[in-house]
């Protein structure tokens, strides 16, 4: 097979045997290689000039009981967050108009929780159905899930569960000790197993090492399936928590997460998500070009500052980035049809280049 035809090949493929070697190569690609076989393959699955928007509503803010040593919700760490219960529904409905409003194709309700408890399960719920009525995909983050609880959230509508692993399973304990990274495998294969769609990503920048990136996306990369959507977070140190004075990435080492995860992870949305009120609009750039494709909209995360709607929009003016709009069935049915026929299109290519 010709070296073309087998790059080709290679892009194509959903891999989920991906070992570290490998990976580390392709962190170790010169900056611009990297870059190139990045937006190579973001191209192949995705219009490279459209970013889907998701705004982040904290519903449930601090008071929580883990250990997460980045967390300006643990309530073993001293810092100025306003403390608040789970909202009223209404309330939660009323910010995700807004959302709509703004051009926000999902809203993600996070909570400071370990798990939900099952007496917040019924207004959970509510949550779900009447996001669901406004025309928005849905997205929880809630910490832990059971089976029932994920089948639960399911028959409401959601569609979307955030979990993430967060580093790799080698520095998992410096960062978290009240749960495992079992535990953590084990709410995504329930989330799978109740038939939602799975976001999951990490945190780099925690004072990992690059072995630890390395192995945190070989982690994401190779679950079966792959997360749909994989946040990769920059730390945003938060006065009073352990890692608020944790030496800073290296930017083109965060460029870099983002432009592997997305070789290794190519039907996925990579979303550039925390820390990029702390990126200038190049930087922000970059990550695109590297295959980032979804960002968290509004000027707040959920506790932490987000840059301001009307920065985000002047920037994707300047970049010409159109924001996703949600496809209707007919319209995901047509596109299915047609990335099928451009696959078809391009194995063929391949067998030609191969037997030529
Ligand atoms: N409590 C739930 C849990 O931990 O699963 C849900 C909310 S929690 C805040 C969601 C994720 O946000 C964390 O897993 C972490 O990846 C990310 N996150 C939290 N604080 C962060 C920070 N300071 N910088 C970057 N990412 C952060
Ligand atoms: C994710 O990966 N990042 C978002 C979302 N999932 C829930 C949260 C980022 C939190 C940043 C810190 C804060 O706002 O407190
Ligand atoms: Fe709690 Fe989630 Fe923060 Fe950990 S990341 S302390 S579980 S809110």
């Amino acid at each position: 097979m010709s070296e073309q035809a087998a790059t080709k090949q290679e892009n194509q493929t959903i891999r989920h045997d991906w070992g570290k070697t490998e990976v580390q190569a392709l962190f170790e690609m010169p900056f611009n290689d990297l870059m190139f076989k990045a937006q190579t393959i973001h191209r192949q699955h995705f219009n490279a000039n459209e970013v889907q928007v998701s705004t982040l509503l904290s519903i449930k803010t601090g008071a929580c009981p883990e250990d997460c040593k980045y967390c300006s919700q643990s309530a073993r760490y001293k810092t100025d967050i306003d403390k608040e219960r789970l909202m009223a529904v209404n309330n939660v409905l009323e910010a995700a108009q807004k959302a709509k409003d703004q051009g926000s194709t999902r809203f993600c309700m996070g909570a400071g929780w370990r798990n939900p408890k099952a007496r917040d399960m019924p207004a959970v719920v509510d949550m779900v159905k009447g996001v669901k009525a406004l025309g928005l995909e849905t997205c929880m983050t809630l910490g832990m899930l059971s089976i029932e609880q994920a089948d639960e959230l399911q028959t409401a509508g959601l569609d979307y569960y955030n979990h993430n692993l967060d580093t790799s399973p080698e520095h998992y304990n410096q960062i978290i000790t009240t749960r495992t990274y079992q535990d953590r495998l084990d709410t995504l294969s329930n989330v799978r197993s109740a038939g939602m769609k799975v976001c999951s990503g990490g945190i780099v920048g925690l004072g990992e090492n690059a072995q630890d990136r390395v192995s945190l996306l070989v982690q994401l990369a190779n679950l079966s399936p792959q997360p749909e959507s994989v946040p990769i977070n920059m730390l945003v140190k938060i006065e009073g928590t352990p890692l608020a004075d944790v030496a800073d990435l290296d930017n083109f080492e965060f460029i870099r997460c983002i432009a592997v995860a997305r070789i290794l992870m190519p039907e996925s949305h990579v979303r550039l998500s925390a820390g990029r009120a702390e990126m200038n609009e190049q930087m922000q750039s970059l990550c695109f070009l590297a295959g980032a494709n979804s960002i968290f909209y509004g000027c707040k995360l959920l506790t932490a500052e987000n840059p301001e709607t009307n920065q985000d929009v002047l920037l994707f003016k300047k970049l010409g980035i159109n924001t996703e709009t949600i496809a209707s069935d007919d319209e995901a049915e047509q596109m299915l049809k047609m990335k099928t026929a451009i696959v078809d299109q391009q194995n063929s290519d391949v067998f030609y280049n191969a037997v030529n």
